[in-house]
């Protein structure tokens, strides 16, 4: 199979440009999530990379979220294995030592939009077609507790109790309003907007800006590490019943039929 990532790193200036390119809409598989883990660990390890800009090389779209076939009619070893790459894909975007910054290209739906709002900083195209957010309740399931736990974070309690009960996704210029992004630029401007900020925060020495990072966002990784194994459990549970499954099943028919 062709890689689902391309990372161009840049040795002069220590940024790495990770794009996304797992077509039609950059879902979040199993083996995307396995390529994503080893890729931002290698970057990681790497002492002369400083900065990742997580970006997409499909059209319109950034990422549509989480798999939804990996998710439907799969045994519990599955659903498993699934859940265990989205925790661990969220755990090595949200501590990560680099600067990290969306380039939000496009849609950012669910699991798009965790992505996002676990780099440091998000700039999206400024196009009213785009949306980004929360739109699980809508098809009748829920997001993880680390999900609200990192949204609260960034938009406050009232934004994200606002989003996550009602499942709403925002058009660029709402989701600037409430902060769930934090600059909105013309769409063939957002890496070169994406590359400009970052120059500003590796301005910053490295181990001042780690350590603060690490004091804002240490206390919500330790409180999700303690619960990984039930959150585990939670997930296995709510996604393995008749009634989750019957609904995605009927949200994936409607998702197929609405190119006819
Ligand atoms: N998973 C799998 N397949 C998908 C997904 C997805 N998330 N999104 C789209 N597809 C498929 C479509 O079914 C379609 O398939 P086909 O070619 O067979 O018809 C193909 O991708 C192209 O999709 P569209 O025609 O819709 O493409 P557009 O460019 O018109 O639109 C969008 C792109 C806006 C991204 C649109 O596809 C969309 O809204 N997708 C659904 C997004 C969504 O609802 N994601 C939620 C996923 S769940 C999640 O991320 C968090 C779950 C939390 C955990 C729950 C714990 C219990």
């Amino acid at each position: 199979t062709s890689p689902k990532l391309k990372v161009d790193f840049n040795q002069s200036t220590g940024v790495a440009v990770m794009h996304m390119q797992n077509p039609p809409v950059n879902s979040l598989s199993l083996g995307f999530l396995t390529e994503f883990c080893i890729a931002v660990e290698k970057l990681e390890m790497d002492k002369s990379c400083r900065g990742l800009i997580l970006t997409s090389s499909q059209p319109k779209v950034f990422s549509a979220g989480l798999d939804i076939m990996d998710m439907y009619g799969k045994k519990l070893e599955q659903y498993e294995e699934f859940w265990r790459a989205v925790q661990e894909m969220w755990l090595k975007l949200y501590s990560s030592n680099m600067v990290t910054i969306a380039a939000i290209n496009g849609s950012s739906p669910a699991g798009g939009c965790l992505m996002s709002l676990s780099c440091d900083y998000r700039i999206m195209a400024d196009n009213p077609r785009y949306s980004i957010g929360f739109n699980e309740t809508q098809f009748g399931i829920v997001v993880p507790v680390w999900c609200k736990e990192a949204m609260t974070t960034i938009v406050g309690h009232r934004n994200t109790e606002l989003t996550l009960e009602l499942g709403l996704l925002y058009n660029p210029s709402d989701a600037l309003k409430i902060g769930l992004v934090d600059q909105l630029v013309p769409e063939d401007q957002v890496l070169a907007t994406a590359t400009k900020t970052m120059t500003k925060w590796l301005a910053i020495p490295d181990h001042a800006r780690r350590i603060t990072k690490s004091m804002m966002r240490k206390p919500t990784i330790d409180k999700i590490m303690s619960i990984r194994e039930a959150d585990m459990q939670q997930y296995i549970s709510f996604i393995s019943k008749d009634s989750t499954q019957k609904m995605l099943g009927t949200y994936l028919e409607m998702l197929k039929k609405k190119r006819g």
